[in-house]
């Protein structure tokens, strides 16, 4: 049987398309209720609105605290139609049905994104909505829960399909997706909380995030994927404008992300810097005085696998920069900003996708990490542990000289970024061999050797670019094997948290090759 809408409570804080659907609704012969900003907005557009306030008989209180909290609201939304005791009640006190609820919450999110103060977050929890969503969505085998502005045309479309009636199914896919919303909502305050009471991340344990887009396919083409934000509004992947090129894939938006996190290490103030990713691994990194020389210096430690690669810069695009780019294929790029001649350039390659942000990604604010397991959740701070020059304890004869104390704390940033085991050599403030995600050391070490090998020889150079570098490792070396690999390859210093049961014979390992190395006290796994 079909229960067609006839009277509607509209109650949204971001008025889009609100003057729209009231008319198309009016048109259909619902009658309007509303609370005070939206009724306001509905009757300047000319509609007639009938104000919450007169159908509960008590005014909207407490700051709008209480305007909606009602028998005469939630007895019209929860009442099932079919059931007499049900139509008595409504009856008895005089309570008209509720058939659609149009509601939008009160933007807390924004408002602890905009960095306002505790009383104003507190403020902006919104109450009565969430309410009226979860009773209109539990009822939903007679009432229609629109919490999306998006839904606004389907709902109108169902209606017109329906003689002003909607399916039933429509409205189970409106109630799941209210009740995502209220979650969502709950979530964003607890987690803000958590943040502002500065608890330890992981007892952050509510998952809030709000679908930015649904995903041709996931990490293949028979998994289906989507794409949240986190309400966060951190700079990122995830709040990038996409100026250009095709859709975004998962993996694109899993490899940008670790190309972005990763550039973001190195402060631009300092110096421009270039990271090149595949696969979640940096196959170059590179600083220098201009964004071109460190992107081509990025480009040259492994040009092979740089194609198709992902590439983010830490300092706004430039034209000699996105000129040099667009002479290979590249998947992605994302940068702090692009020069118009940049945007120019690159518009000549519609596919290139290219990202902009307002800033970089702090690579210090502490966040929440999460890992599914089968069954659970992992969940732990993010990495942002940080290792300085005072920090680092050199245990070898030979101190290193002050250029490779540079090389080595630069290749120590990118092996943070590697998936273990990571090994990491570095000449000039450029990555000249990686070694990824091997399940020994000693292969990561002959990994990035045999990559710095093959890179010389296609550049036409007499000895590899390993030759002279700075290695790290992102955990110790267990036994003296893989440094001494990094050693016959061409490193003279090495940098390593140390704490081996075997440090001794390590250390003196390296004293008998003649290597610098100095230990961080810190360790940088990432699987
Ligand atoms: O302060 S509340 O939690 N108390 C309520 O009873 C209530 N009812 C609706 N906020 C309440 N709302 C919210 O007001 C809605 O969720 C919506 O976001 C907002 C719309 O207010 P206005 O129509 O005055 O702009």
């Amino acid at each position: 049987e079909l229960h067609p809408v006839r009277r509607a409570l509209i109650s949204v804080s971001d008025k889009t398309g609100l003057i729209e659907l009231g008319k198309a609704l009016a048109d259909r012969g619902v009658e309007l209720l509303s609370t005070g900003g939206t009724a306001r907005a509905l009757r300047d557009a000319g509609l007639t609105v009938k104000d919450v306030s007169e159908v509960t008989g008590f005014p909207e209180m407490m700051d709008g605290r209480v305007k909606t909290l009602h028998p005469m609201v939630h007895g019209g939304l929860l009442a099932l139609r079919d059931n007499d005791a049900h139509v008595a009640a409504m009856e008895q006190h005089g309570i008209g049905g509720i058939d659609l609820l149009v509601v939008n919450l009160y933007p807390f999110e924004a408002t602890v994104a905009r960095g306002a103060g505790w009383d104003e977050c507190i403020e902006n929890i919104d109450i009565g909505g969430p309410a009226m969503i979860r009773a209109a969505a539990k009822n939903h085998a007679f009432v229609n829960v629109v919490v999306d502005v998006e839904d606004y045309e389907k709902l109108l479309g169902d209606m017109d399909q329906h003689d002003g009636a909607t399916c039933p199914k429509f409205r189970r896919k409106l109630a799941q997706k209210a009740y995502a919303r209220t979650a969502a909502y709950d979530a964003a305050v607890s987690n803000w909380m958590a943040g502002a009471l500065e608890l330890e991340a992981p007892r952050r344990r509510a998952f809030a995030g709000e679908l930015k887009q649904t995903l041709r396919y996931g990490e293949n083409s028979h998994q289906k994927a989507a794409f949240y934000t986190d309400g966060s509004n951190r700079p990122g992947v995830a709040t990038a404008v996409q100026l250009q090129g095709k859709e975004l894939s998962y993996n694109n938006i899993n490899d940008t992300d670790a190309a972005y996190e990763l550039v973001a290490e190195f402060d631009p103030a300092e110096s421009a810097a270039v990271a090149i990713i595949k696969h979640a691994n940096p196959c170059g990194v590179a600083r220098a005085g201009t964004l071109a020389e460190a992107y081509q210096k990025a480009f040259d430690c492994d040009r092979t696998s740089a194609f198709g690669g992902i590439v983010a810069l830490n300092r706004p695009l430039d034209a000699e920069t996105a000129a040099r780019i667009t002479e290979i294929f590249t998947e992605v790029v994302i940068a702090p900003g692009a020069s118009d001649e940049a945007k120019e350039i690159f518009a000549a390659k519609k596919n290139l996708r290219l990202l902009l942000t307002e800033a970089l990604p702090d690579p210090r604010q502490p966040i929440v990490a999460y890992k599914q397991v089968a069954g659970g959740m992992l969940v732990q701070d993010k990495d942002v542990g940080y290792v300085g020059m005072e920090d680092l304890k050199v245990v070898t004869e030979k101190a290193p000289t002050e250029a490779q104390m540079q090389d080595l704390l630069f290749a120590w940033k990118v092996a943070k970024h590697v998936k273990s085991n990571a090994i990491v050599y570095v000449k000039d403030n450029a990555t000249v061999g990686v070694g990824a995600g091997q399940m020994s050391r000693l292969d990561s070490a002959n990994v990035a050797a045999a990559k710095a090998e093959r890179m010389a020889k296609e550049l036409g150079l007499p000895e590899s670019l390993a030759k002279g570098c700075a290695v790290a490792s992102d955990a110790f070396f267990p036994f003296p094997d893989g440094l001494l690999e990094a050693a016959a390859a061409g490193g003279t210093c090495v940098i390593q948290p140390g704490g081996s049961m075997r440090d001794e014979e390590v250390i003196k390992a390296a004293n008998e090759a003649g290597l610098a190395m100095v230990f961080t006290g810190m360790r940088h796994f990432r699987h």
